[in-house]
């Protein structure tokens, strides 16, 4: 496989600082090695940079960085789109705000390819805010909501050249869900599989039938991976640690699932915050958990084929 790797240095949607380094604290835990060793070819494309930012006023006082997310979310788009043109990019947050730009961008690709696009999107948090309902105003809860074409981004975000059709997204890892998100995702038709359906089913099984899906319908498929999508025990570097997070193994499980479907077409890495990590343990599993997707398996079989 020919991947692409594209660095998005973006913190002002997390509301704190640490982010920007997640792309430099990714390639130092050896994304890149990791990728070759298991046989692809790479192209590292660098940073992307956002447009100056415009001033931009809203009605909803709370939110924050408005102006600089905006501009970012129109460079991720061209960024995305451009990247997976004949390659399987990963991106490397950066907050999460950094899927507004991803998903817009591959959307719009695979409309072009004229492919059903999927989303499974590892996180404790749905990230289904609109710009009138998020409360804390930290832009990294809304990429997904902005994605999937609900109202209230017009005149804000870059218009959609092409959505993310929400009955095409599976949120898996769920455990932290404001009220206004609950409505919304119900209303859309989103799959969500919080920590009591992985508790009660195993992960397993959730996750295969998503892929069952995926692949009877010959879809592309994005995966989205936050930190906090992992126990805080084995992933502290991460602004919003929330607890019962997906275990090592049910992480890794996940991505064994994902490599042998044969399913995955692009990949976000975010909200790694560095400063919070213990002597780079958390960018480290992140690389180990991309390596498992990629191919790094146990034993030389897959225990499981599609
Ligand atoms: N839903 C809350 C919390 C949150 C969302 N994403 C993260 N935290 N990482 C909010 O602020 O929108
Ligand atoms: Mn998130
Ligand atoms: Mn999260």
């Amino acid at each position: 496989m020919h991947c692409t790797i594209l660095g998005a240095p973006i913190q002002a949607g997390s509301g704190r600082m640490g982010c920007d380094m997640g792309p430099s604290a990714l390639r130092t835990a050896g994304l890149a090695s990791a990728l070759t060793e298991l046989g692809h070819t790479l192209t590292d494309l660098g940073t992307v940079t956002p447009a100056a930012f415009r001033t931009v006023t809203h009605g909803n006082a709370a939110l924050k960085a408005l102006p600089e997310i905006t501009a970012w979310t129109e460079a991720l788009t061209e960024a995305a789109y451009s990247a997976s043109a004949d390659a399987m990019p990963i991106f490397l947050g950066g907050d999460h705000s950094i899927s507004a730009g991803t998903l817009a961008g591959i959307a719009r690709r695979a409309a072009d390819l004229g492919r059903p696009l999927f989303v499974l999107w590892l996180d404790a948090h749905p990230d289904f805010h609109t710009l009138d309902t998020t409360a804390s105003g930290n832009l990294h809860g809304v990429p997904l909501a902005y994605a999937s074409g609900q109202a209230g981004f017009e005149g804000y975000f870059p218009s959609l050249k092409a959505q993310v059709d929400p009955k095409r997204i599976c949120a898996l890892g769920i455990r932290s869900v404001d009220q206004a998100e609950r409505l919304a995702l119900g209303k859309a038709g989103v799959t969500v599989h919080d920590m009591r359906m992985i508790d009660e089913h195993g992960i397993a099984p959730l996750l295969r039938a998503f892929l069952e899906r995926v692949g009877a319908e010959n879809g592309m498929l994005h995966v989205s991976l936050d930190v906090d999508f992992l126990d805080p025990s084995i992933a502290p570097a991460v602004g919003t640690t929330v607890p019962g997070g997906a275990t090592f193994r049910e992480a890794h499980l996940v991505m064994e699932m994902l490599h042998d479907s044969g399913l995955v077409t692009s990949l976000d890495l975010v909200e790694l915050n560095p400063f919070l990590d213990e002597r780079g343990r958390t960018a480290t599993l992140m690389v180990d958990l991309t390596a498992s997707l990629m191919g790094r398996r146990i034993m030389d079989r897959p225990t499981r084929s599609y």
